[in-house]
């Protein structure tokens, strides 16, 4: 039995459970929490609660499922896709993670850690690094992000090639539930076929199925060798060529294949401070890509060196650098990772995060810069990311000098050109952004009509009262 109350007596609820101190109602106090990284949304909350233990997040699910109050989780607000955002109302909570940021052991002989979904993703890689281990989850927001976040979103990021998406380095999860039960399988086992793999639906859900509260998380060896370089492709085909030829001639050691245009060159070398060109000449595609071995004893350089001259032989490349020192290396991943800030300081951009079979990613691109060549003259591609997972950031930019309020005004035709031909190409209209807020109405449309049945099916038995972040990834009931 649910009923509604007055904010008073939800916000006296609230207080009880947690402490006057952890539910904020202050407008100063609550605005960082209101609106999303991006800009694109701006909410309203009757209150941000911010609870310190798992108890106490269940007991605050629980209140709320009784009193019918929609509840956005939030972690570091790093988010994409507005999916951490409360809606307009004023009647939802946010949850904040932030204060269960424990990371409650680690184990080098089991290779894995259980931590709490507050904790910053940069600390877990830092935690992992001293007991000589390594996280592999990186992306450009880790120094904000939370890892209950990431697993929120089932983030990709920067070694995906290698290590899979998030959902692949989870053992085990902790899950506050929408009636406040609290699902608790945190085991470290690699091997566990007993039932239904649960987990697997937390991760990605976006916070609309439950909160997740802490994690197992697995780790690997340290890489002790590295070698990285930026490399300049004669084209989209030849950079996926390129993939597969170092694939096999390093035995499988590629971890990180970016995809890096030209105009991101010219981005993050005008708009951010000490990046410069990382080659001598300017050319339309590059790539940079990274080789990491666990065996300190492993010539990386050789064998990256050897590899890029037997594909510039074959007409692969134009010209490539090795990162000769760590201040190289750092400096081509500081103009990769500044991409997207770059891009924002650049002006408004239409942003579409894709994902293609890797076999169809150049045709998509032919097609889709095509149009936007013809049909779109104020506008710059800066189509870059993660290619070696199929991955592309197809943004769009304003151009200097022209009415960025004129290339807004066509984001939804633009939108729906990009996605018609993903989905014509057998891809995908998120690949590691989420669904959030923002693609709602896209995932409707383009998604199998039998996995959106399943999917409502799934949402109404946890949350049969819709609590769990109303409004995102589906619509509301
Ligand atoms: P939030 O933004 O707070 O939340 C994201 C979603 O997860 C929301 O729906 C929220 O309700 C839900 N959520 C949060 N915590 C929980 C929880 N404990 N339980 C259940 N649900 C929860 N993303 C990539 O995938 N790859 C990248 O390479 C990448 N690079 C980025 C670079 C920059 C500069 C920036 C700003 C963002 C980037 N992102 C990237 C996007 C973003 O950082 C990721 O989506 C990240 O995983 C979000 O984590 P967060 O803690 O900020 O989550
Ligand atoms: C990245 O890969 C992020 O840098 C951000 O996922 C992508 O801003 C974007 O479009
Ligand atoms: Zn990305």
């Amino acid at each position: 039995m649910s009923a509604a109350v007055t904010d008073k007596v939800a916000l006296a609820g609230f207080r009880r459970i947690v402490g006057p101190d952890a539910v904020l109602t202050a407008p100063d106090a609550m605005a960082p929490f209101l609106s999303d990284h991006r800009k694109l949304y701006e909410g309203a909350a009757l209150a941000v609660l911010r609870p310190g233990s798992v108890e106490e997040v269940s007991q605050l699910l629980a209140f709320c499922n009784g009193t019918q109050i929609g509840v956005v989780p939030q972690g570091g607000n790093t988010g994409y896709c507005g999916g951490a955002t409360p809606d307009e109302s004023g009647r939802q909570v946010v949850l904040s993670l932030a204060r269960l940021a424990r990371l409650r052991s680690i184990d080098a002989t089991n290779n894995s850690m259980v931590a709490e979904a507050g904790c910053l993703l940069a600390n877990l890689q830092r935690e992992a690094e001293a007991v000589d281990r390594y996280f592999p989850l990186s992306l450009g927001s880790e120094g904000s992000c939370q890892i209950g976040g990431n697993l929120g979103t089932n983030a990709g990021g920067l070694n995906v090639v290698r290590y899979g998406m998030t959902r692949d380095l989870v053992l085990g999860l902790e899950v506050v539930l929408a009636d406040g039960r609290v699902l608790s399988s945190l085991g470290e086992l690699r091997k566990d076929n007993t039932g239904y793999d649960l987990k697997a639906l937390f991760v990605g859900a976006e916070g609309t199925l439950g909160v997740i509260t802490a994690a197992s998380l697995k780790l690997f060896p340290r890489p002790r060798a590295i070698a990285t370089a930026f490399v300049a492709v004669r084209s989209v085909a030849a950079a996926v060529d390129l993939l597969n030829l170092l694939r096999e001639a390093s035995g499988d050691r590629v971890s990180s294949f970016e995809l890096v245009p030209q105009v991101a060159i010219e981005l993050t070398t005008r708009h951010i401070s000490g990046v410069s060109q990382p080659l001598a000449g300017e050319y339309p595609w590059c790539v940079l890509c990274e080789l990491t071995s666990a065996r300190a004893a492993d010539d990386l350089d050789a064998m990256l060196e050897n590899a890029l001259r037997e594909a510039m032989d074959g007409g692969l490349l134009d010209d490539a650098a090795l990162a000769q020192n760590e201040r190289q290396r750092a400096a081509f991943w500081r103009l990769r990772e500044s991409i997207p800030e770059a891009q924002r300081r650049e002006g408004a951009s239409l942003k579409h995060d894709i994902a293609l079979p890797i076999g169809a990613l150049a045709r998509f691109v032919a097609e889709a810069s095509g149009w936007i060549a013809a049909h779109l003259p104020e506008a710059v591609l800066v189509a870059y990311g993660h290619v070696g997972d199929g991955n592309l950031h197809f943004n769009v930019n304003a151009r200097a000098g022209t009415d960025p309020l004129h290339l807004v005004s066509r984001a939804d035709e633009v939108q729906r050109v990009v996605h018609d031909l993903v989905a014509a190409n057998g891809g995908s209209i998120s690949a590691e952004h989420g669904i959030g807020r923002l693609k709602v109405d896209e995932l409707a449309r383009y998604a199998p009509p039998v996995k959106l049945e399943l999917m409502r099916a799934i949402k109404r038995a946890l949350d049969p009262n819709g609590i769990m972040n109303p409004g995102k990834v589906l619509h509301s009931a």
